[in-house]
């Protein structure tokens, strides 16, 4: 598969798709004006991800829908598009009133740092979107064959460095985003639904028809790397003298979505391939992402990803060919130091006087339950906050930029609704991550975020028992091996194969530059829980100073597996 030019084979039908699409409107329009049903086609659902919309459906009420002879019950996911993670409590309590209005009461915080809508009716797409855009929010390129929404470290008032970083991710993201105006005709200005004349637009950088597949960027500083950077199709890694910014090692080729059982997709670790100065950060990623536009593979969407084109091509004609189109060559890489994926829970001071409170929020799920009115506390907060909100790679929240006399208000309403020690939980709580997966994703083959509390609950009987219920020890589960939770870069991950089945990872290390490793091919919960066990026991009793539970096991367990048969997925 991999020598051969992509050139010379049929294209996908996404890419005709594209092509024909007159820059992502398709037929949209008219099917979202179509009240007599809640779906549209297929044609446009893959065109819709451009506008940061999935058709999806309840997979709960799938066969009961099939017994009433009814349709699915349909319902559209949608992704806001925010750079770094960062919104106003304008927009915050936008959001929450879109989500009780428009969709299914809650707001869901994803893996790139952004919200997500579930379970909106086709009828009330647009005035969601244009109640987003009342606020300055939208959902362009938040999906579809594009730059995604662009990660940075959450926290800017932590030092003047993270907020040059955040502004530089913010540029590339506004540099990046398509520039056709079909989700303004669309969704806001209605011109296509009220029959006006078609314009043209021009995409000069992604051409008509945009990448292969997905691109992701992300801007991490050491030694935090919370946004996972080798995950990423393109990773800055801030280099920092003092307190001066001086530029970024450039990482390329990461990502994590793969195929049980098929060799030929796997996940990827990005490859740093030099050093740039924060002036440069445009250019390079113009170039990066147009060599993955011209050279990455649009017949087979499996194959697509910039990882496969430099696995195929070989990461030295890739920063060549960079170098090319930048019109300068890359420095040597500096030295970086990563020690850690964790979000900073709890009150901190920035330098610059002001406060931040990081929220724990498991699988980032905002909602009110009978007993736990987390929806209400947070829209409370966004009525007499004055700074802002950062939602971070791991699905949390921080409360941001809040004042010295600001501080005991928060904490109060906080208190008020039993918020205010969140953070106060087993580490291996406060590092995990689940992805959406049953009942809205349709590509779910096991559960995952409703999973993850049963999950939970048994391995802290484990880790008590051993005496480490404090130990930040990384858990990441998904509903498939797409690894939107990013689980292979988890010391133990979960990556679902069937209902109630999964392939159990180990021993990535816990600060993101290296993958886990498979350790069963096929086990329940419960087994997996068993499995690990005496894993956890011996780890309790066996590990070195200071040693963490992904290199424990990287050290014991899995070197030991490799001398004996090894498990395939
Ligand atoms: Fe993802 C597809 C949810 C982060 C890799 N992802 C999906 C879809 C849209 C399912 C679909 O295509 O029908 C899921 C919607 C579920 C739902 O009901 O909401 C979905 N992905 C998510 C989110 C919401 C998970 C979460 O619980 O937070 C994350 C939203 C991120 C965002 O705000 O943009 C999310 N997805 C990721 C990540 C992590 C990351 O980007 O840091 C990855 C792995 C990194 C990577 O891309 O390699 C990821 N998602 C995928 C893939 C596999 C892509 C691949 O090329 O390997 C798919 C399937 C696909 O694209 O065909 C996918
Ligand atoms: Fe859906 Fe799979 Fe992503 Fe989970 S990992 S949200 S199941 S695509």
């Amino acid at each position: 598969m991999s020598s051969e030019p992509a050139a010379t084979k049929p294209l996908s039908a996404n890419e005709g798709l594209k092509a024909a699409s007159r820059f992502l409107r398709g037929n949209i329009a008219n099917e979202v004006a179509d009240a007599s049903t809640g779906a549209i086609s297929e044609e446009s659902s893959q065109l819709t991800k451009f506008h940061g919309l999935y058709l999806q459906d309840d997979r709960d009420l799938r066969k009961e829908r099939v017994k009433l002879k009814q349709e699915k019950a349909y319902g559209f996911m949608l992704r806001v598009r925010l750079p770094g993670g960062r919104c106003t409590p304008e927009q915050y309590l936008m959001l929450d009133r879109l989500a009780g209005e428009r969709a299914n009461g809650s707001l869901r915080l994803t893996t790139r740092q952004t919200f997500q809508f579930h379970g909106v009716l086709k009828g009330n797409l647009k005035p969601l979107i244009r109640g987003m855009h009342q606020v300055l929010l939208d959902s362009i390129a938040a999906c579809g064959d594009v730059n995604r929404n662009v990660m940075a470290p959450p926290n800017p008032e932590r030092s003047p460095v993270h907020q040059q970083v955040y502004e530089l991710a913010k540029n590339w993201s506004e540099f990046a985003l398509p520039k056709t105006r079909a989700y303004h005709e669309i969704w806001i200005d209605d011109e296509l639904v009220a029959g006006g004349e078609q314009k043209e637009d021009e995409e000069p950088m992604y051409g008509p028809t945009y990448l292969p597949r997905k691109f992701k960027t992300g801007f991490a500083i050491p030694p935090s790397n919370d946004i996972d950077v080798f995950s990423q199709d393109l990773g800055f890694i801030a280099i920092v003298e003092g307190e001066k910014l001086l530029g970024f090692n450039v990482a390329v080729g990461g990502g994590m979505g793969m195929s049980h059982g098929n060799a030929e997709t796997f996940p990827r670790l990005a490859d740093v391939i030099g050093f740039i100065t924060p002036d440069k950060v445009n250019t390079i990623g113009h170039a990066v992402l147009t060599t993955q536009r011209d050279f990455g593979d649009r017949s087979n969407r499996r194959h697509a990803r910039l990882k496969y084109t430099i696995q195929d091509r070989g990461i030295e004609w890739f920063k060549a060919e960079v170098e090319r189109r930048a019109g300068f060559k890359l420095d040597a890489a500096r030295p970086y130091n990563f020690t850690t994926i964790a979000d900073d829970y709890g009150w901190h001071r920035g330098v610059d006087g002001s406060w931040y409170c990081m929220l724990f929020i498991l699988s980032g799920r905002i909602r009110d339950t009978e007993d736990w009115k987390m929806r209400t506390a947070l829209r409370e907060i966004a009525q007499v906050h004055r700074g802002d909100f950062r939602l971070t790679p791991s699905q949390n929240l921080s409360i941001s930029g809040v004042s010295e006399e600001q501080k005991p208000v928060i904490e109060g309403i906080l208190r008020q609704y039993n918020l205010h020690e969140t953070h106060r939980q087993s580490g291996i709580r406060l590092n995990a991550l689940s992805c959406v997966a049953l009942p809205t994703c349709g590509l779910a083959l096991a559960e995952s975020e409703r999973a993850l509390p049963g999950l939970l609950d048994k391995f802290e009987n484990v880790l008590d028992e051993a005496g480490l219920r404090d130990d930040a020890i990384s858990l990441r589960v998904t509903g498939c091996p797409n690894g939107c939770a990013r689980p292979f870069l988890a010391e133990i991950g979960f990556v679902g194969k069937a209902p109630n089945k999964y392939a159990l990872y180990l021993g990535a290390n816990y600060n993101g530059t290296r993958l886990n490793r498979l350790f069963a091919p096929s086990v329940t919960i419960d087994e997996g829980v068993a499995l690990l066990t005496p894993v956890i026991k011996r780890y309790a009793l066996e590990r070195q100073d200071g040693e963490r539970f992904g290199d424990f096991c990287h050290r014991t367990v899995l070197a030991e597996q490799t001398a004996a048969p090894v498990a395939t997925a």
